[in-house]
């Protein structure tokens, strides 16, 4: 019941499965493994597919041989395992040139070889089959604002995703872009720190149409922000093409969690979101093993993602057919007929209606909603005991 198939659309990136267990105070803890090494063991675990950065895939210096072979034996790893690729984007973080960002970078020089790569990692992930393209600013910010001005660098951003979307639309690529925020780290500050930060900037370029979101748990949990409600906002905006699961303590470090593994009761409330308006697009996990894992544990840590999902779903089930909680919530959302002809679109006659109606505030005020039984009842299908 709670083994994952193609269906449940789970994804890992090269990079999570992949991660070394560097940090910033120690050395890597674990061999590195090829990308199809990599392909391999996420069919293992029961994945249905695997994204990547143009360099998980082609190291930034490798030749053209070295590039072909490796394409080459990630493509058989594909074919032979069934895993797809729907996800594809660029480092723009990694390589000392991008030090002061990609697209808002100073250096113009800069932000011309970012949209050679940009363009070039474009064509790579379509040629293996990639429909979502995210954007990660990894270092489009700043450590102090002496540096540059905030509305120029929102102008330089958006003067590059016009150009890439341009770019796709001239090749004729079946390609969306989502844009993933993040509030900081490894900048002092990145810019288009959240989710609502981002989907307001869509509406500003040419396509907004191919332009959506890839929200992060982890990222929104950092700002102190609830994801779910983020991730609410993008969808009903029409705006969640894509989503980065883990999870994260507020206020520490980006930790990159296990998915479920601190947060278990928003993790509950959002798969149930994803699973009850029916998001049909990947369930990207983009965390990683404790540093402290061998392979095995990276295997322990890419199967409990997945199961925990499942096993969240299960329990969404659960609360949907709760007859105590699904009253409860009836009980809450009724409007009586004493009201209704009070709600509902603007008209001349029902603003006036309104104005002269009477209500009783006291009563309104006096009157308890039932959330500690509902919420608690929630906990205990959460704590499975319900
Ligand atoms: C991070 C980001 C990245 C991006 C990835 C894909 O905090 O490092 O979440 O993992 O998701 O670069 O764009
Ligand atoms: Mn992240
Ligand atoms: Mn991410």
């Amino acid at each position: 019941m709670y083994d994952p198939s193609p269906a449940d659309k789970f994804t890992f990136g090269l990079w999570t499965v992949g991660n070394v267990g560097r940090d910033p105070f120690g050395e890597p803890v674990r061999a590195a493994l090829s990308p199809a090494e990599i392909v391999r063991l996420l069919a293992e675990v029961g994945a249905w597919g695997v994204n990547f950065h143009d360099n998980d895939l082609v190291p930034i210096d490798a030749s053209a041989d070295e590039r072909e072979r490796i394409i080459r034996d990630f493509r058989a790893a594909l074919d032979a395992t069934g895993l797809v690729v729907p996800m594809a984007t660029t480092n723009l973080f990694t390589d000392p040139a991008f030090k002061d960002g990609a697209f808002t970078s100073n250096d113009a020089r800069v932000r011309a070889y970012a949209l050679q790569k940009t363009m070039r990692a474009i064509d790579l992930g379509v040629e293996l089959g990639a429909k979502t393209y995210v954007f990660w600013g990894g270092r489009e910010g700043v450590e102090t604002d002496a540096a540059k001005s905030p509305s120029e660098s929102i102008k330089r951003f958006r003067e590059a995703i016009n150009f890439l979307c341009d770019y796709a639309r001239d090749q004729r690529y079946d390609l969306r872009f989502a844009l993933e925020p993040k509030p900081n780290e490894p900048r002092g500050d990145l810019y288009f720190a959240t989710v609502g930060a981002m989907l307001g900037f869509i509406g500003t370029l040419e396509h907004p149409e191919m332009v959506g979101v890839n929200p992060e748990m982890a990222h929104e949990q950092m700002a102190g922000l609830n994801f779910l409600h983020a991730v609410a906002q993008a969808w009903e905006a029409g705006k969640l093409f894509h989503i980065d699961l883990n999870d994260q303590v507020i206020g520490r470090f980006d930790q990159d969690l296990r998915f479920g593994s601190h947060n278990i009761k928003s993790a509950f409330f959002l798969v149930k979101y994803l699973e009850d308006v029916g998001y049909d697009g990947s369930r990207h996990f983009d965390a990683h093993a404790y540093r402290t894992e061998d392979a095995a544990g990276v295997k322990d840590f890419a199967r409990g993602c997945m199961r925990t999902y499942l096993i969240l779903k299960e329990k969404a089930q659960r609360f949907n057919a709760d007859p105590e909680i699904q009253a409860l919530l009836a009980e809450l959302n009724a409007v009586d007929d004493s009201v209704a002809p009070h709600l509902g679109p603007y008209s001349a006659e029902r603003a006036a209606a309104l104005k002269a109606a009477h209500f009783d505030r006291q009563a309104l005020g006096a009157r308890g909603y039932g959330y500690e039984r509902l919420d608690q009842l929630a906990v205990e299908i959460v704590l499975g005991v319900r």
